[in-house]
């Protein structure tokens, strides 16, 4: 492969491109000049090595449906088209009765995953939600419960007086099982107080993963582009999440979120188109050398994206969500139901070349489609 460097006629890329042939970290400046530099075929060519040594020519994906306890929010981010104050009609509060209706809607469905994510309460805390989990536990003792983003796990922590670890610990306790990766934005101050300054601080989203990492939580890790910010930034936000990442091994997969720009404050910024998202699914692949897998979230990216992403980096594409995430929709995404059955999955996987897989949340893998 080697023979590949001949034909790189940018200098400064050619040492970058021998790194990564040959297995090698890249530095922050390094991941930078990618962004810069290299150009879209260049970028599927070196992702691919990344991503085969990871995932082969693996594409997951897994069975599972969300709950959004509510969209009604303390936070007001100004990328957000989700959340609605008590007095609009397109707010909900679900009350855990509801919340068991719709566990109870999936009886006898193959699923193996709850997602659940949504608002930041002002007042229910950890036992709120700890008893929601309990309850949903008894109902399909088998189901993996990922839930509540750091940003939501911040403040039920905070309104049950405890600390961060005793509050995960008790979480734990309850039956939660793993974290997803919502909240993280990007993490360099600067653009954080442009886009979401009320939000959680990212060290305090870090701290939360570490601890939960160290309680045998796992999680995934988000980040928001295509707003404001710069390549500088994503890099300075994967290269914190990948410092972590080598103290404790607990994130599974990265969620490149393009930020999508209907009925929220920033809509004057437009969306980046879909080659900026696979140079940044490609630069990510390549970056985050220790986290295994890429996530193309199909809701957002949309089907084809997804598709197209497999050839530059990603591995994954997230579930058949059921039609029961509005996070994407409401900020403008094609899909306003977005849900597929496992078949209509694995066709989207097989008609790239990759080999589609169902997996658990924790990536075993369940069955080969
Ligand atoms: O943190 C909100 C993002 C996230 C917009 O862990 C927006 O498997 C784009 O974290 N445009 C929540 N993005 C969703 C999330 C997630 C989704 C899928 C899988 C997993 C996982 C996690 O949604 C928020 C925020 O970054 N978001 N508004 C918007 N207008
Ligand atoms: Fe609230 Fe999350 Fe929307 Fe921010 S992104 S306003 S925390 S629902």
């Amino acid at each position: 492969m080697s023979e590949l460097l001949k034909y790189i006629s940018n200098n400064a890329l050619k040492p970058i491109a021998d790194k990564i042939i040959s297995g090698q970290r890249l530095t922050p400046e390094e991941g930078l000049l990618l962004y810069l530099e290299a150009d879209l075929p260049l970028l599927g060519i070196l992702s691919g090595f990344s991503r085969r040594k990871f995932n082969g020519n693996l594409v997951y994906f897994n069975c599972n449906f969300h709950i959004e306890p509510t969209n009604k929010c303390i936070y007001n981010c100004r990328f957000c088209s989700y959340h609605k104050p008590d007095s609009d009609p397109d707010s909900w509060e679900y009350s855990h009765e509801d919340m068991l209706d719709i566990v109870k809607g999936f009886d006898g469905k193959d699923i193996t995953e709850i997602h659940i994510v949504g608002g930041v309460h002002p007042f229910h805390d950890l036992h709120y939600y700890g008893h929601l989990i309990r309850k949903i536990k008894l109902l399909r003792p088998g189901l993996h419960i990922k839930a509540f983003s750091a940003i939501e796990l911040e403040q039920m922590i905070k309104n049950a007086g405890v600390t961060i670890e005793e509050g995960l610990r008790q979480l734990k306790e309850y039956g939660l099982d793993s974290i997803p990766g919502g909240g993280a934005e990007i993490f360099s101050e600067e653009v954080r107080l442009k886009i979401c300054p009320e939000k959680t601080t990212s060290e305090m989203w870090l701290k939360i993963h570490e601890t939960a990492h160290t309680l045998g939580i796992q999680s995934n890790a988000t980040m928001l582009y295509g707003h404001i910010e710069n390549f500088r930034h994503r890099i300075d936000h994967m290269e914190r999440l990948r410092n972590l990442q080598d103290k404790t091994g607990g994130f599974n997969a990265f969620i490149p979120l393009k930020y999508k720009s209907a009925n929220n404050t920033m809509s004057y910024l437009g969306e980046v188109g879909i080659v900026e998202d696979l140079r940044n699914y490609a630069v990510a692949r390549i970056f985050l050398d220790n986290i295994p897998h890429i996530k193309a979230y199909w809701p957002m990216a949309g089907r084809e994206t997804a598709q197209l992403s497999f050839s530059f980096g990603t591995d994954d594409v997230d579930g058949t969500i059921e039609d029961t995430t509005r996070i994407y929709s409401m900020a403008g995404a094609k899909d306003a139901n977005p849900s597929m059955t496992p078949s209509e999955i694995s066709s989207l996987i097989r008609e790239t070349g990759f080999v589609p897989v169902e997996r658990d949340t924790l990536y075993n893998i369940i069955r080969r489609w």
